[in-house]
């Protein structure tokens, strides 16, 4: 039996041809609809921590370029998890993972409109995984979306035995383009553990 998603998902990838243009790397690898062509896909080709440095997966609904520029992008943002240069890579992987099934198992309801995709830049400087949503201003939505995200990767800490990440902080895609990602100020932040 084929179990349909809700929706169509197209899978990218940057890769690590770094005197290119960004554009020239960005490749489109898949789209699919179903779970069972996820997984075929997922299960065929690397997890992140297997690229080769610097590269970038990214999964978009499809019909959403992964890039700044396009309407969808363009006046949005990201929920930004770092990723330490000192952790185990199957920490990245778990993120990547987790979220990813969140997304396509349609597990942010209403939000799931305002919902872009999701980016993982593996460097070699520290890891990034990011959710981009479509209105950086739309402070309830992308704070239903930071609530969603909190539980479930409180969730897959439990079940994995260890922290996966410190805190979820919000900026615009604006503020990144012009500044160094360290730079930017993040609207909102959400800590895994509540802060006194
Ligand atoms: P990054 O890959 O988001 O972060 O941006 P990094 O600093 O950890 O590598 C690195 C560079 O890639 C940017 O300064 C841009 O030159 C290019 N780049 C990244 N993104 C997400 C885009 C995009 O959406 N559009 C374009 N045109 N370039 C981008």
């Amino acid at each position: 039996q084929e179990f349909k998603l809700r929706r169509k998902w197209t899978w990218w990838y940057l890769n690590d041809e770094r005197l290119k243009q960004w554009e020239e790397r960005l490749k489109n690898v898949h789209t699919f609809t179903s779970v069972s062509e996820f997984w075929a896909l997922f299960d065929a080709i690397k997890p992140p921590s297997g690229l080769n440095l610097p590269a970038d997966y990214m999964l978009f609904r499809d019909g959403i370029q992964p890039m700044w520029e396009v309407p969808e992008n363009q006046n949005g943002g990201r929920w930004l998890i770092t990723i330490e240069k000192g952790r185990t890579p199957e920490v990245m992987d778990t993120i990547w993972m987790e979220i990813l099934m969140a997304m396509i198992g349609e597990q942010f309801g209403d939000e799931m409109e305002s919902l872009c995709g999701i980016v993982c830049n593996v460097r070699a400087k520290g890891s990034k995984i990011s959710v981009w949503t479509t209105n950086w201003s739309d402070d309830e939505s992308n704070l239903r979306i930071g609530s969603v995200l909190k539980q479930v990767l409180n969730n897959a800490s439990l079940i994995h035995q260890r922290p996966l990440y410190d805190v979820l902080r919000y900026e615009d895609h604006e503020s990144c383009q012009k500044k160094t990602s360290s730079g930017v100020k993040a609207k909102h932040s959400i800590y895994a553990i509540e802060q006194r």
